[in-house]
């Protein structure tokens, strides 16, 4: 997958740029300190008692600091002052200002939205500002603390197969019922009928609601797809009432003691508030156990304001992203799931049935090389 092509290279760059400069910032503090104190022991030298006079004369200058760290050997050593400079380093608030523009700017150009990377940096700081750091060990701390945060932001999925058999255990209930939603062409039937495989190869049966009665030609195509995986579709004729097929195919469900019922709707957009009251309906008289809703990956910062609308008109519940294929870029998946504060549960790779994972934060960060 594409995903992070760019962010990834990236903030790996960006850390390693902090990592050199704090190296480069350490050793200037060192020869700061060095210079220091040989200027210390020029000036002691000068006004040396004449029995010390004597001691020191003939000494090298590298003897002389060896000496004075003789002389105070309970406290830690100048060499072992130096040493522990060389090792460790810390970032001050105006240097933080500044690696974190950079940071931002990353963010920003990868669909992270605002919002999102403001959070992120307010978090890096107070994990990175002021602490000690080994300095060998600070490109993979900053990292380390980036992949705790970006982790926190994403929220845990569930497993669309475990709440399925939760319900379904009990052959009298009622099937479990899906309804998928989103604005045109993000690939909504799609998913329908990739998520209809995978619940079928892992032993749940499932019937498609061609619910899209208004797009030329919606309801052949999901025909077609229920065809090639042998999966009943129940459509109606186009203009006929969305919500209506999608009753009927609950009832046919029911009847057939058939698991899940996963409804197809038309695209819309969510400024539209004749069809976004349209899905409203369908959902008041379906009751689905679970509201989808399918966006594009690719989209960007667009998708809160979509995503925004049809939560506030379904309450959604889950998020499945597709064209992760096709998305070099992937923050919209991490301000998408933040935003919302509602779980990712699928990302679409692919226009083949198997082309969908189940998503996995982990994963997931693994591909930003955190
Ligand atoms: N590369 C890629 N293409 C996809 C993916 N999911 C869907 N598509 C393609 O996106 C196009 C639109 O898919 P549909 O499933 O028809 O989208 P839709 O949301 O149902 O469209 P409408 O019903 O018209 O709103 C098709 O060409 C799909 O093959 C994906 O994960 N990756
Ligand atoms: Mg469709």
């Amino acid at each position: 997958m594409v995903m992070f092509k760019f962010l990834r290279e990236k903030i790996k760059n960006w850390a390693e740029k902090i990592s050199k400069h704090e190296e480069e910032k350490a050793e200037k503090e060192i020869d700061i300190e060095k210079l220091s104190k040989k200027a210390d022991k020029i000036k002691k030298e000068v006004h040396l008692e004449p029995s010390l006079d004597k001691q020191l004369r003939g000494k090298t200058i590298g003897d002389s600091l060896r000496s004075l760290e003789e002389d105070e050997p309970k406290k830690e050593g100048f060499f072992e002052r130096i040493k522990s400079k060389i090792q460790k380093v810390k970032i001050s608030e105006k240097e933080f200002e500044i690696y974190s523009e950079e940071l931002e700017m990353l963010l920003l150009e990868n669909n992270v939205a605002l919002e999102v990377s403001e959070k992120i940096i307010k978090e890096l700081k107070e994990k990175v500002v002021g602490e000690e750091f080994l300095k060998k060990e600070i490109e993979g701390q900053i990292k380390e603390n980036l992949r705790d945060i970006i982790e926190e932001i994403l929220i845990e999925p569930f497993s669309i197969v475990d709440r399925i058999r939760g319900k379904t255990a009990d052959q009298a209930k009622d099937p479990y019922v899906i309804l998928f939603c989103g604005i045109n062409g993000t690939g909504k039937t799609t998913t329908i009928a990739k998520i209809a495989d995978h619940l079928k190869k892992n032993g749940i049966s499932c019937a498609l609601a061609a619910s899209d009665t208004f797009r030329t030609a919606a309801i052949e195509q999901i025909k077609k797809h229920g065809e090639k995986l042998g999966i009943k579709v129940i459509a109606h004729e186009y203009g006929s009432d969305p919500a209506a097929v999608a009753f009927d195919a609950i009832k046919y469900a029911k009847r057939n003691f058939i698991n899940c019922v996963l409804i197809d709707t038309a695209g819309r957009m969510h400024t539209a508030k004749n069809l976004i009251r349209e899905i409203e309906k369908i959902a008041k008289v379906c009751k689905p156990d679970l509201k989808i809703f399918v966006g594009e990956s690719i989209t960007g910062n667009d998708i809160i304001e979509q995503v925004k609308s049809f939560d506030w008109a379904l309450n959604i519940d889950g998020i499945v992203l597709t064209k992760a294929d096709i998305d070099e870029k992937g923050g919209t998946a991490l301000s998408v799931s933040y935003i919302l504060k509602k779980p990712i549960l699928y990302l679409g790779t692919g226009q083949e049935y198997n082309k969908i994972e189940v998503f996995d934060k982990h994963k997931f960060i693994e591909k930003l090389g955190l």
